[in-house]
């Protein structure tokens, strides 16, 4: 069954492949309309577009022009945001040929008249509507024109057999198309209209804003790619949209989390059993349709009642004029509200005449329909009475909708596109907080206070006006004639085969979406980002080419986005504007960081590097018996050690030889620590290159660290080579390897080469891409012998391993792909291209093998990162422009343009302070002029060198994309320079908050001055080294990532400064936050003789909803109580209190404090009053607030031979809870996050508990209340250090 179902899945997609690649190139027309300023005259930006919708009442819905074919046949179609795929009706559809209803007024399309048109389904399109209508045919691709957009290549639905007389373009998410229903395959999505505009560049991120105008106004917009702010009125607020239980976005479904009727009599909150409501966002359906519960007493409210015939809740036209409306709570208590007023939920019911109530108390008036509706089950809809009065913005990639009330007024337009791909909602914040849109409300009934209020001025039945409030059960009314129903439902299309047969019975059956919606409220936590990483593993990423389809969507989005967001000008057009001799000098130079997991051989194989290149003249082992060591771990202590601690930076030329030419590549190395305490290393080295070599051990495969640094290269989007290390060991296994990075790391690898031999007899290795043995020969390996002979034991493995090369190579390149789906077999130097395109696009990593000790296949590594890694122009480098408002600016790494460089790491040396300095655009010489624009000082640089780990070697000058040292420099770690033209900035690099700390002060107090100028280096050197003096004890207490990251600083102390320090316990950071609201209203009066203090302030404290880790300060005074210089100190006294929290005098996260009233006095008021104030305020607050103490939880990783898993486990059960385990061969791996007060001295208990032989890695997790009783414990000390501080 399996296998027919995925055979049915390729041959749908072998079309839609073939037919976006087989056009070749594709030249679009892309329109600006809102076009920006362009300086450099180069640059290409992603535009919105937009486009005005039709409300066709009758009918039902809103509708859009579009043009199809070549040439273009003009069509009206309906857009859906309940469904995905556009379809049009075939024009030898019968519905279309037949004259009975009117054929198809809207338009259908004639294949045969389109030149571009081509069939990549048959069969294929099959969408069923919840109403019974469907629509059947095939899946075809051809040019699509919307609001002056234009896809040349957009897959549709060609509608052969149907019921519905138009098309309709969905734009919901692509995994809602047809066809994944159809195949019951995520996979089986191809780019549908939204992320098809993003893949051909004609806007950044798959987003859009679609406002409906007033009901009498009948047309809306929807603007693809932006948002306009002048068509909405308040705040435009973003809440989350959930997934299903599967965790994938297939439709608009947020939470709905209160109802309120409000009139002139009253206001009333609606209460359902069904609250928070599931709720589907969705313009294809006219009406709203509400849990029934819920729905009823929106009729008793408006007097609305059912009725049998019409089939809907009904009530007298004139309701329209009626003064009340509805207020929608979303997404919690403190979530957005959008007022749906009567004259938009009171629709006619024909084009007519309306019929007219014959019997009843409504008798002889007009009747109507009632916008909202009801429904049994889950998933509710918000249709086109409800979104009429949103102004709402859909963003598919961070699964966010935002909305705001509609401006129903606006004649004035502010268009702003998304910047970038995935970029937020522009303009919008985020609802506070959403994790309590899961909280039920109470269930009281309402008392209708509101509902006379509603029909006053109403012309209603004089019955009605005296009826009691809520008393609407006994109404009954007949209607005059029959009439020709308006078409009111279309909305959700049921994707399942079988979803239609239910609807035809009756049966609402939502499939899918009804199924998850109501559990999938219950998730608080929020959504999680839909990544093109992510769409790649669910969708079997790596199990055939023909997944490629499905991926590239995404992949090329991002990759778009990248260029066009990033940059608005690519790299080729930089390129374009490079004389040769510069393009020349760029392709041969490489900066390259080596990053991995500890111990896994990182400095050994650097010092290959360095040998082979012929930078160093012996090979030194990492604590070799020659007591030399390697050259890149120069630190006494590195050598000592035997690990890296700080990353080291050189550089090296390798003559890299092919088909008897040389060329020779200038290679700058980073080699960084494995040791997650030494991070900040690893970060700054991806800040900085271009590329990165992840190494490997052969054994452990991807380890703890292997992922930590994987987040780092993606973080900074860092292509890389995989280096599969330590081929000698026993059990080395390189395709598992290359498996977990597919699945751990997920991101698609393959072996461009496979082992000779192995473990002890491993001796070279087989070149996949061009089938050759490569060996090592010589002393140290010096030597390749390359052959075209492979050993006749692996060459069947050889095939087969290039074989899966070439499949992986098609799942993320279009290239490959087409050969690959025409059966050719590519040749060496298209999969070389096809390897590089790849990696340098982030979707793919070569992954090589050999074994740094044995001096084995090292050279072909270093083939592959000249090969593979991209040169500095081919990665868009980014600055951001503070003369305008921080917009990304391209840098190009050409050196007659103005210089802009960034210091990512500074180092004090005997020769004065050295900056290392990473040339972005421009060069320098030296004694050359640069400024500094954060400090916009100028600043001479006297001397520039090139760095050899320890060593250096002075060069006149550096060209652009090169990495250098520079003497004599003031600056911090970070600073942008210039040449003082541009007002360019760099963003910095991420610096991972302390997680302990100790005490620590000199023994001899004469060392003072050598302490701190010691303290003061570090501090400057490393950014996650941290130093204050606590006020109330007068310790000096440092802070840091972990124990060996402060045992390292102690210890340079004693032996670069000879200063001995006594230390003290090691001291977990503990954080303080408060839980819940709590209101304050302070006054502070004190006189004393003189001028007094007096601030009087009102508001509350709560938690930041928006972020945990932050404190927020809002003010939110009327009518001036307190003057606005007030409150700034009050805001000034907030932070100053967050410092010092009040439970242990540790910092304050994750709180806000608002201030909405008080009171000043004509003479005692003043800044620091009401500073003051603010803080005596919070601290009185902070306890009614729930304030409690949070603590580091840590991800500890601990890995054992297996005999040991029972020790561990004990161990490890007191210590935190475990997350995972994984059994290996001989070893087991095992996660768990820990409280980090669990941890000190953990290694010895470890050592104990595995004979030496365990090993352990933690890493900074996240912040959690630490246990009630260890709350206690610490508070009770802290209050009684305070005491015997005052009573001494
Ligand atoms: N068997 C074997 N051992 C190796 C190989 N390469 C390195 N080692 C050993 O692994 C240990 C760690 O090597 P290093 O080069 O210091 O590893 P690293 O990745 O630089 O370590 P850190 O910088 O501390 O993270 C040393 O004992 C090396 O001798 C190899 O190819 N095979
Ligand atoms: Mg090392």
């Amino acid at each position: 069954m399996k296998g027919t179902t995925a055979a049915v899945v390729g041959s749908a997609l072998v079309g839609v492949v073939s037919a976006q690649v087989g056009n070749g190139v594709v030249q679009w027309n892309i329109q600006k309309k809102h076009k920006p300023a362009d300086p450099l005259g180069l640059r290409k930006r992603a535009s919105t577009y937009e486009e005005v919708i039709q409300n066709e009442q009758i009918r039902g819905g809103y509708f859009t022009t579009c043009k199809m074919g070549t040439p273009a046949q003009d069509l009206t179609l309906q857009l859906d945001t309940g469904s995905s795929d556009i379809w049009v009706p075939d024009s030898d559809a019968s519905v279309c040929t037949s004259t009975k209803n009117g054929g198809c007024s809207f338009g259908s399309f004639d294949p045969s008249n389109s030149a571009t048109f081509n069939i990549v389904g048959k069969n294929k399109f099959d969408i069923s509507y919840v109403d019974g209508s469907f629509a059947k045919g095939d899946y075809f691709t051809d040019v699509f024109e919307i609001g002056g957009a234009s896809l040349t290549n957009m897959t549709m639905g060609l509608g052969n057999k149907t019921d519905i007389a138009y098309g309709l373009v969905g734009v919901g998410y692509a995994l809602n198309e047809a066809i994944v229903a159809d195949e019951q395959s995520t996979s089986a999505a191809y780019p549908n209209l939204p992320v098809n505009m993003v893949d051909e560049g004609l806007i950044n991120t798959v987003a859009y804003s679609l406002w409906l105008n007033d009901l009498d106004a009948s047309d809306g917009s929807i603007l693809f790619g932006g948002i306009d702010t002048k068509k909405y009125v308040g705040d435009l607020t973003r809440i989350a949209i959930y997934p299903t239980q599967q965790g994938l976005y297939t439709s608009f479904l947020v939470a709905f989390t209160s109802l309120q009727a409000v009139s002139p009599s009253g206001t009333d909150t609606l209460t359902s059993r069904s609250f928070p409501i599931p709720v589907v966002l969705d313009s294809g359906t006219t009406l709203s349709y509400l849990p029934t519960d819920l729905a009823k007493q929106l009729w008793t409210e408006v007097g609305a009642a059912y009725s049998l015939e019409a089939g809907l809740a009904l009530l007298p036209c004139s309701m329209q004029n009626s003064k009340g409306y509805f207020s929608f709570g979303f997404a919690g208590p403190d979530g957005p509200k959008i007022n749906v007023t009567m004259d938009e939920l009171v629709l006619d019911l024909t084009d007519g005449k309306a019929p007219v109530f014959s019997a009843g108390e409504y008798r002889g008036q007009d009747a109507c329909a009632f916008g909202i509706q009801n429904f049994t089950s889950a998933p509710y809809l918000l249709g086109d009475t409800f979104l009429r009065s949103a102004y709402v913005v859909y963003d598919l990639v961070n699964n966010q909708v935002g909305i705001a009330a509609t401006d129903f007024n606006s004649t004035e337009s502010n268009i702003v596109p998304f910047p970038s791909m995935s970029a937020e909602i522009p303009s919008a914040t985020v609802a506070p907080n959403q994790q309590q849109a899961t909280a039920k409300p109470s269930a009281t009934q309402p008392g209708y206070a509101a509902s006379s209020g509603f029909t006053d001025g109403a012309a209603t039945s004089s019955n009605q006006k005296n009826a009691a409030p809520g008393m609407t059960a006994a109404r009954s009314f007949s209607l005059s004639s029959s009439f020709v129903k308006m078409r009111v439902i279309r909305a959700v299309a049921t994707l399942h085969s079988g979803r239609a047969v239910a609807a035809r019975h009756g049966v609402r059956h939502f499939g899918l979406a009804s199924r998850v919606a109501v559990a999938a409220l219950t998730v608080d936590t929020p959504s999680p980002r839909w990544t093109a990483s992510q769409l790649g593993s669910r969708r079997h990423f790596s199990e055939t080419p023909f997944a490629r389809a499905a991926v590239s969507a995404a992949d090329a989005a991002l990759k778009q986005a990248k260029e066009l967001a990033a940059a608005n000008m690519t790299p080729e057009a930089a390129a374009a504007r490079m004389t040769p001799a510069e393009l020349k000098r760029l392709s041969q130079v490489r900066n390259i960081g080596i990053a991995a997991h500890i111990d896994s051989g990182k400095t050994t194989v650097t010092e290959r590097i360095l040998f082979y290149t012929g930078r160093v003249k012996a090979i030194h082992e990492v604590r070799g018996r020659d007591g030399v060591g390697a050259k890149m771990d120069s630190m006494e202590l590195e050598r000592e050690r035997g690990i890296t601690i700080q990353s080291a930076a050189t550089f090296t030329d390798w003559a890299k030889k092919e088909n008897g030419v040389e060329e020779t590549y200038h290679i700058n190395l980073i080699d960084t620590p494995g040791h997650i305490d030494f991070t900040i290393e690893v970060e700054r080295a991806m800040r900085v290159l271009d590329g990165a070599v992840m190494v490997l051990c052969a054994v452990s495969g991807v380890q703890s660290q292997t992922i930590t640094v994987d987040r780092q290269m993606k973080r900074y989007s860092v292509p890389r080579v995989s280096f599969i290390n330590k081929m000698d060991r026993m059990g080395a296994n390189p395709f598992k390897v290359v498996e977990q990075i597919n699945k751990k790391l997920k991101i698609a690898a393959a072996a461009i080469q496979i082992p000779i031999g192995s473990e002890k007899e491993f001796e070279g290795v087989v070149d996949l891409v061009e089938m050759r043995a490569i060996r090592n020969d010589g002393a140290r390996g010096i030597n390749l012998k390359i052959s075209k002979e492979i050993p006749a034991e692996i060459k069947e493995l050889a095939e087969q391993k290039r074989n899966e090369l070439i499949e992986k190579l098609a799942d993320v390149d279009d290239e490959i792909a087409e050969l690959f789906l025409d059966e050719k077999t590519p040749t060496p130097l298209q999969i070389k291209a096809a390897i590089r395109r790849a990696t340098i696009a982030l979707k793919f990593t070569p992954v090589v093998m050999g074994s740094a000790i044995a001096d084995k296949s090292i050279q072909p590594m270093l083939d592959a990162v000249c090969d593979y890694l991209p040169n500095p122009s081919d990665v868009p480098n980014m600055a951001l422009d503070l003369s305008k408002g921080e917009a990304p600016v391209a840098l190009i790494p050409y050196n007659s343009l103005p210089f802009v460089g960034l210091a990512f790491k500074l180092e004090e040396n005997p020769y004065g302070q050295l900056t290392y300095m990473r040339v972005y655009q421009g060069s320098i010489k030296k004694g050359q002029y640069l400024f500094n624009s954060r400090s916009n000082k100028k600043i001479r640089i006297p001397r520039i060198v090139r760095m050899h780990s320890n060593e250096m070697e002075d060069v006149a000058e550096i060209g652009a994309g090169e990495i250098c040292a520079v003497f004599g420099v003031d600056c911090a770690s970070g600073d942008t320079f210039t040449d003082g033209h541009l007002p360019y900035g760099l963003s910095s690099m991420y610096v991972p908050d302390a997680v302990m700390s100790l005490s620590i002060k000199p023994k001899r107090s004469s060392d003072a001055d050598a302490f701190s100028k010691a303290m003061n280096r570090f501090m400057r050197e490393d950014p996650t080294f941290r130093l204050h003096v606590d006020e109330e004890s007068e310790e000096t207490i440092i802070s840091g990532m972990g124990e060996l990251h402060l045992e390292i600083y102690i210890e340079r102390l004693r032996r670069e400064y000879k200063v001995d320090c006594e230390t003290g316990q090691p001291r977990v950071a503990y954080r303080e936050t408060v839980t819940t609201r709590a209101d304050f209203d302070f006054l502070l009066k004190r006189q004393s003789g003189g001028p007094g203090d007096y601030a009087r302030v009102c508001g509350w404290v709560a938690p930041n909803e928006r972020n945990a880790e932050e404190n927020h300060f809002e003010t939110q005074v009327v009518g001036g109580t307190i003057p606005d210089k007030y409150l700034a100190s009050c805001g000034k006294g907030f932070h100053e209190a967050c410092v010092k929290g009040p439970l242990l005098g540790h910092k304050v996260i994750g709180t806000e404090l608002i201030v909405n009233d008080g009171a000043t006095h004509v003479t005692d008021s003043s800044d620091h009053a009401f500073s003051l104030a603010t803080q005596m305020a919070f601290r009185k607050a902070f306890e009614s607030a729930g304030g409690v103490v949070l603590e580091p939880l840590m991800k500890t990783t601990i890995t054992a031979p297996a005999e040991f898993q029972g020790n561990i486990l004990m161990l490890m059960n007191k210590r935190g809870t475990i997350v995972d385990t994984e059994v290996g061969a001989d070893d087991f791996t095992m996660v768990a996050d820990c409280s980090l007060n669990a941890m000190f001295g953990f290694s010895t208990h470890l050592r104990a508990a595995t004979q030496g032989k365990g090993e352990f890695s933690m890493e900074f997790s996240h912040y959690a209340a630490a246990p009630p009783h260890l709350q206690k414990e610490l508070v009770a000390k802290y209050a009684k250090e305070l005491e015997d501080k005052r009573t001494k």
